[in-house]
């Protein structure tokens, strides 16, 4: 190749690159989205008819493609999948058990209501959502996104389906956790919300129903990304946001939060393991959030020094003294809390999980809630709006521009 064109090329490659960096940085911060420029810049409210090109991060390269092209290009629509149980119900919409008809593959179908979601501060959402697809988001211990595509009036995302059940269902049966085990389990969880951070992505709402463990014990995170602003002014949001006990000091008193509030909340969850309840709990709300806002967490000397030094530190209600305010992860990974975990290791699968949850495969939903599994799986995931599915695409795109995804096409660009 000659020398101009690869230099021709670097060039592009290098523009391409600060580009993304550049639109990593607008869609991950909902403030800078509210202002009309960044609107108008990233054409969120305009008409999806024109032949816009659009950029899509896969595999870390940029993509331009047309909007309704991509949904066309990967064809993924409800009615390619069977739904077999509902595992998870809120004011949003519901995850589902589904078998894809081709490959027999299982996976968590979620399934969200575009018009709820708009009646809430709806560009928050979207744009939350917009930023978790357009970066390559994989890591070890996030849920995985296949596919995610729109009908006229609901979004699907379709996300590795993992049933070892909720950290949290394992923990109350067993009232704590032994410190190896909540270090494990903290040392994932950390590892992942590191990997966020990096790309620029605060997760905010870390809570117990979001800990998943798969079949062979490790941790899995899922709803990042999601349910993040704007759902405290609406009753119904309490049951799908969950309990309030994680909350940083930061949130509860909506103030200007950033990375560090996930430490605060790592530092929940550690407790919760090592101690058997929230780090402030109290069954009076107003009186927990006083205790986050004002009270320091009780310590008892049952856990070991370096594990009431983390949780101090995690703990910490100024975000700027927070353990990880400075280095982020790398101040967690350096803790003596942390010093049997091999981060290598740890990253690669390699340690082995304390704990194995016993399923018998795929279909075995013993860990699963059967206030939702006993729910009949309703039609109209299937009904008027599979049909839709191709016409709509432009009009609901309108709303949710960029939103379809499938795995990387070749000829794409
Ligand atoms: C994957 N598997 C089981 C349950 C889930 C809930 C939410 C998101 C992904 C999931």
């Amino acid at each position: 190749m000659k020398t101009g064109k690869r230099s021709f090329i670097a060039f592009i490659k290098e523009r391409k690159m600060g580009l993304n960096d550049f639109i990593q940085r607008l869609v991950s911060s909902p403030h800078i989205c509210q202002h009309a420029e960044v609107n108008n810049f990233m054409k969120i409210d305009e008409h999806p008819n024109e032949d816009i090109e659009q950029a899509i991060l896969r595999d870390g390269q940029l993509y331009l493609t047309s909007r309704t092209s991509l949904a066309e290009e990967t064809q993924i629509k409800p009615s390619d999948f069977d739904y077999l149980k509902i595992i998870g119900k809120g004011s949003f919409g519901k995850v589902l058990l589904a078998r894809h008809k081709e490959t027999t593959n299982y996976y968590a179908v979620k399934v969200l209501q575009k018009k709820i979601i708009m009646k809430k501060k709806e560009q928050r959402h979207i744009m939350a959502e917009r930023s978790v697809l357009m970066k390559n988001i994989k890591h070890p211990f996030l849920v995985g996104l296949h596919y995610s595509f729109q009908t006229t009036d609901k979004l699907y995302f379709v996300l590795d389906y993992v049933n070892g059940g909720e950290l949290f269902y394992h923990l109350q049966r067993e009232r704590i956790f032994l410190e190896p085990r909540a270090r494990f389990y903290a040392a994932e969880i950390a590892s992942a919300l590191g990997y966020l951070h990096a790309l620029h992505i605060v997760y905010r709402d870390l809570k117990p129903e979001n800990i998943l463990l798969d079949s062979s014990g490790h941790i899995v995170l899922t709803d990042f990304g999601l349910c993040k602003e704007g759902l405290e002014d609406n009753s119904t949001t309490s049951t799908f946001c969950g309990t309030p006990e994680y909350l940083a000091p930061e949130v509860l008193q909506k103030q200007a939060y950033d990375r560090t509030v996930d430490w605060w909340c790592l530092g929940s969850v550690l407790y919760e393991m090592l101690y058997g309840l929230p780090p402030f709990y109290s069954r009076n709300t107003a009186e927990m959030y006083h205790n986050i806002l004002h009270k320091a967490p009780v310590l008892k000397p049952n856990v070991s020094n370096s594990g009431r030094e983390l949780l101090e530190g995690l703990l910490q209600k100024d975000r700027t003294k927070r353990l990880g305010s400075k280095d982020d992860f790398l101040e967690l990974q350096h803790h003596s809390f942390f010093s049997p975990i091999n981060w290598d290791d740890l990253m690669a699968r390699k340690i082995t999980p304390p704990f194995i949850p016993s399923v018998s495969g795929p279909t075995d939903l013993r860990h699963f809630d059967t206030e939702f599994t006993h729910l009949p799986v309703s039609g109209s995931l299937l009904n008027s709006d599979s049909l839709a599915v191709t016409n709509s695409v432009r009009e609901a795109a309108g709303a949710f521009p960029g939103f379809s995804y499938g795995p990387p096409v070749d000829h794409l660009m």
